[in-house]
């Protein structure tokens, strides 16, 4: 873990000497977006629904049959994009759904990444949290389907994992409704800090 961490804490350092916001940003004022990401029934679309309510496209990727949704999520006088991506297990993609979540987080650049992870497979889940991290992008983990981790006796040390990847890490099982306020929150304040 000691490894990982030094890792984490370099790649961080490294990306505070690059300026990879003005190198990708096509306009100065676009309207910022959040991407859902992770593997398939994770929970993606329940935090998608709940974020976005009724103001929702869904359109094939360009040269795809895959779909992407997009929605609005407003707080105060922000509007925000919300982009509910194809599941994906490894930013090296397999199947055409991962080579347009891939394809959309490069070519997009969102100024914010959700990645949601199923809590009762974190070892499993975690590396494509490494990877997100590594190719720069600024990221929040939901720990999510906590109801079932917790009912197979499950526990996760939160602090701990925030502590070694540096970044917000939140519980939430959003089908039945729990965590959805800190994720917004979370959101508000990591959208500020998103230049
Ligand atoms: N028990 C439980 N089920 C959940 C939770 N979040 C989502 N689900 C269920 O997991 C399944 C997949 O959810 P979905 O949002 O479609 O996953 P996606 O493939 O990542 O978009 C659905 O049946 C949801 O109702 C949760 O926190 N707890
Ligand atoms: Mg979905």
């Amino acid at each position: 873990m000691e490894c990982c961490n030094q890792k984490v804490s370099m790649i961080s350092r490294i990306r505070n000497l690059t300026n990879r916001k003005d190198a990708h940003k096509v306009e100065q004022n676009a309207q910022k977006k959040i991407a859902l990401i992770g593997n398939p029934n994770v929970g993606k679309s329940v935090i998608f629904n709940s974020l976005t309510g009724a103001y929702v496209t869904v359109s094939n990727y360009p040269g795809t049959t895959v779909e992407v949704s997009r929605g609005r999520y407003t707080y105060g006088n922000s509007k925000l994009e919300v982009i509910d991506t194809p599941g994906m297990y490894s930013m090296i993609p397999i199947t055409e759904e991962e080579r347009v979540t891939r394809n959309l987080l490069i070519n997009e650049r969102p100024d914010l990444v959700l990645h949601i992870i199923d809590a009762k497979n974190i070892n499993r889940m975690l590396p494509l949290t490494l990877q997100l991290i590594e190719a720069g992008f600024q990221v929040v983990l939901v720990l999510n389907i906590m109801d079932e981790a917790k009912a197979l006796g499950i526990e996760i040390n939160c602090r701990e994992l925030q502590k070694i990847l540096g970044i917000p890490v939140l519980e939430a099982s959003a089908a039945l409704n729990k965590g959805l306020n800190e994720i917004r929150k979370t959101i508000e304040e990591q959208i500020k800090d998103a230049a």
